[in-house]
């Protein structure tokens, strides 16, 4: 039956039942169903069935010499305030250098929100319900208005999002700005195995494939002439953070300061985790590497592990937001060192006969790389903490913790903070949450200084109540 060297390859792999419906495909789909397979790198998964899943798969995490990792402190828990304020400086000064460049990664699914479109058109703002990539759009422009240099900014798309992405920021006329900085690139693509290796089908003709994972980044931004379009620009210094944080500072200074001075291939940052069962990764160091162990991976055990102060011992919790060196992020692009990490999954497949099959329980696998197991490999890695109300608040459940409620209360929360420290007077509970509901965009302010300056200057002062807009 074989009719493309292809389809050889893959029987020679043992991977034949990719084609098992080939004779009664159209010509439109066999087309399709090759492009798909050409884009599997077949050794790439032998090697994962190898590493993956043929020894056991529950095999746990090398906890050997796993401590928790330093960091930079804030001045406010023993930081060297000098120091803070010199890499701020320093910072700025890359800014109206035009070295730094904006990426967010917004490939993913977003199936726990439940919501059906790119999650970063998904609305946040407490009154005019801006969308998250509004809000980053508007803190560029103000960091690009306030250094005097635009700013480009990279977005990672997946397949299933990329059209639609892309028109919404049409539509929005890109948000005010310019057309030609903001860059779309989808990220690749990974196949679903069964628990033997086989690759599995979606439909008769088409392969169940997913997204590779934000680790997938390094290569996608290789790959799509990214880092070629920032060196031809001058870009040195990537900006990297996650399209559900709506509070994330996209661009700081005082970070990208830090980064810079200590000569860090990749830096990130940190916040005293708020609970032991926190959804993060901790910041540990192994054998003399900068690690992040996913908080699925460490256990519990040492999760919940306290020093004799009753603090946490893993307190270094990651809220993937980092700095890339562009050299690193081109070396990472190029050497393929990113690990695979495996997720057990319940896959829409078909059963022997191709009718669609929906399972109960996990049926197969997917694999992902986390862009934080970049790492290890990195010159003079550094973590500094940040403020969790100024830097994270993201929205990832439809409902309780780390939902629209809790980010927009943590919205109103900075604005009431913002505004209060610059003179106003807006009643707050003992949370910090005000009882009105404004909005103040981040062309307005995007941290206390830049809000009471524009605060100051406004005559007369709007009296802060339910629906006021500042912009
Ligand atoms: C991530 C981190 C966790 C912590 C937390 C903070 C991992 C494995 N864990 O948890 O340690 O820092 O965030 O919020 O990263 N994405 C893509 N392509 C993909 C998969 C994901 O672009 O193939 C993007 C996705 O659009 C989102 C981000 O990566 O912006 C995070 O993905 P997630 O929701 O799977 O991560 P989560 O919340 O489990």
């Amino acid at each position: 039956m074989s009719t493309s060297p292809l389809i050889e390859t893959f029987q020679q792999a043992g991977q034949g039942q990719v084609f098992a419906f080939w004779e009664g495909l159209s010509p439109e789909e066999q087309e399709n169903l090759l492009a798909q397979a050409g884009e599997i790198d077949l050794a790439e998964i032998a090697e994962l069935k190898r590493t993956l899943l043929d020894k056991d798969a529950s095999a746990a995490l090398d906890l050997e010499g796993l401590e928790p990792a330093p960091y930079e402190p804030l001045p406010e828990h023993g930081g060297d305030a000098a120091a803070w304020s010199e890499a701020r400086e320093r910072g700025e000064e890359a800014l109206r250098a035009g070295r730094v460049a904006a990426f967010t990664v917004a490939g993913g699914q977003g199936t726990r929100l439940g919501y059906d479109g790119p999650k970063g058109t998904f609305p946040v703002t407490p009154v005019t319900k801006k969308s998250l990539f509004q809000v980053f759009a508007e803190k560029i422009r103000a960091a690009g208005e306030r250094y005097d240099q635009p700013l480009h900014w990279f977005i990672m798309t997946s397949h299933q999002n990329h059209e639609a992405t892309e028109s919404f920021f049409q539509k929005h006329d890109y948000f005010g700005l310019s057309s030609e900085r903001v860059h779309f690139f989808r990220q690749g693509r990974m196949p679903a195995v069964d628990f033997e290796g086989k690759i599995l089908l979606e439909s008769k003709g088409s392969i169940a494939l997913s997204p590779d994972g934000h680790g997938g980044s390094l290569r996608a931004l290789g790959r799509s002439g990214a880092l070629e379009l920032m060196e031809k620009e001058g870009i040195d210094t990537i900006s990297y953070f996650q399209v559900d944080n709506p509070l994330v500072r996209c661009i700081d200074p005082a970070f990208i300061g830090w980064h810079i001075g200590r000569g860090s291939e990749m830096s990130s940052k940190m916040l005293p985790k708020a609970y032991a069962e926190e959804k993060l990764g901790h910041f540990c160091t192994q054998n003399g590497h900068l690690v992040v162990v996913e908080y699925s991976d460490l256990p519990m055990e040492l999760q919940r592990q306290t020093d004799a102060n009753g603090k946490l011992r893993f307190i270094a919790g990651s809220i993937a937001i980092h700095l890339l060196d562009r050299d690193f992020a081109s070396r990472m692009a190029a050497g393929g060192d990113l690990p695979f990490h495996r997720a057990d999954k319940k896959i829409p497949t078909v059963d022997a006969s191709g009718n669609p099959l929906k399972p109960e329980a996990p049926n197969g696998i997917k694999f992902e790389m986390f862009v934080f197991d970049a790492l290890p490999f990195a010159h003079n890695p550094l973590v500094i903490e940040t403020r969790r109300a100024d830097d994270f608040s993201p929205v990832k459940n439809a409902e309780g913790a780390d939902s629209p409620q809790t980010s927009r209360d943590d919205q109103l929360r900075q604005f009431a903070r913002w505004a209060n420290a610059a003179g106003a007077n807006v009643a707050v509970d003992e949370s910090g949450l005000p009882a009105v509901t404004f909005e103040m965009s981040p062309l307005f302010g995007d941290d206390e200084a830049s809000f009471a300056a524009s605060w100051g200057r406004l005559e007369p002062k709007p009296v802060i109540g339910d629906g006021l807009v500042l912009e």
